[in-house]
């Protein structure tokens, strides 16, 4: 059974939000086209309080994009972003959530940031995910969303690592590209077995399956 993940199509991360991926707001439309096509459909909602770590503003002479070692390692400070209740914490206005069947937010403990939808930052804090796909019988996990080198990329090496067959889908992830970040996401999704596809090939897919 396949599952697709939605990950973080959230008004911060798109055009005019407080930490914009550039052209975020475009994945709307090719996840609009697939979600009716899946039999699993989740999203994840980042989900900050204000006091949280991986804020800036929360570290002295720190500005956003700087980094801080952290107990499980290096972490990068955003700006203020997807602050618990916040309208930028919100999905984007024109994301079809009516096919959604569970929502995962993460990143709601102050201590720990959380970019994949399986584990906090920490590698083993579980958001419970594993457990629900496992329950639905899930053996492969197509990933959608925001953003391609951080939440996309965390996700999917989690989904690999947990036994998943993954695939990426390209015209439906952005990425936010600090330093190359994207490229290098790419190279270490392809070289731990991750795959790529696009939101036709999908589309097809599902429709020689259900034969329309
Ligand atoms: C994300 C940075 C901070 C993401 C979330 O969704 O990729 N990136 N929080
Ligand atoms: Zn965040």
């Amino acid at each position: 059974m396949q599952a697709l993940v939605i990950i973080d199509v959230q008004n911060d991360f798109c055009p005019g939000g407080k930490l914009a991926v550039p052209n975020g707001n475009e994945v709307v439309k090719p996840v609009n086209s697939l979600s009716p096509y899946f039999p699993v459909v989740i999203q994840t909602q980042d989900w900050h309080p204000l006091d949280h770590t991986s804020f800036a503003t929360n570290h002295a002479e720190k500005e956003p994009y700087e980094t801080i070692e952290l107990d499980y390692g290096t972490q990068v400070l955003w700006p203020n972003h997807c602050v618990i209740g916040s309208r930028g914490a919100d999905f984007h206005s024109e994301l079809d959530t009516t096919h959604t069947h569970l929502i995962i937010r993460k990143g709601y403990r102050t201590s720990i940031d959380s970019y994949s939808a399986f584990y906090e930052n920490d590698q083993k804090t579980s958001t419970g995910l594993k457990g629900y796909l496992q329950e639905m019988d899930v053996d492969t996990v197509f990933l959608a969303g925001l953003a391609t080198d951080f939440c996309v990329k965390w996700t999917a090496l989690d989904a690999i690592k947990e036994g998943f067959e993954v695939y990426v889908i390209e015209d439906a992830v952005k990425g936010i590209d600090l330093n190359g970040s994207v490229k290098e996401a790419i190279k270490e999704m392809m070289v731990s077995g991750i795959k790529f596809t696009n939101s036709s090939k999908v589309k097809d897919f599902f429709q020689s399956l259900y034969g329309v």
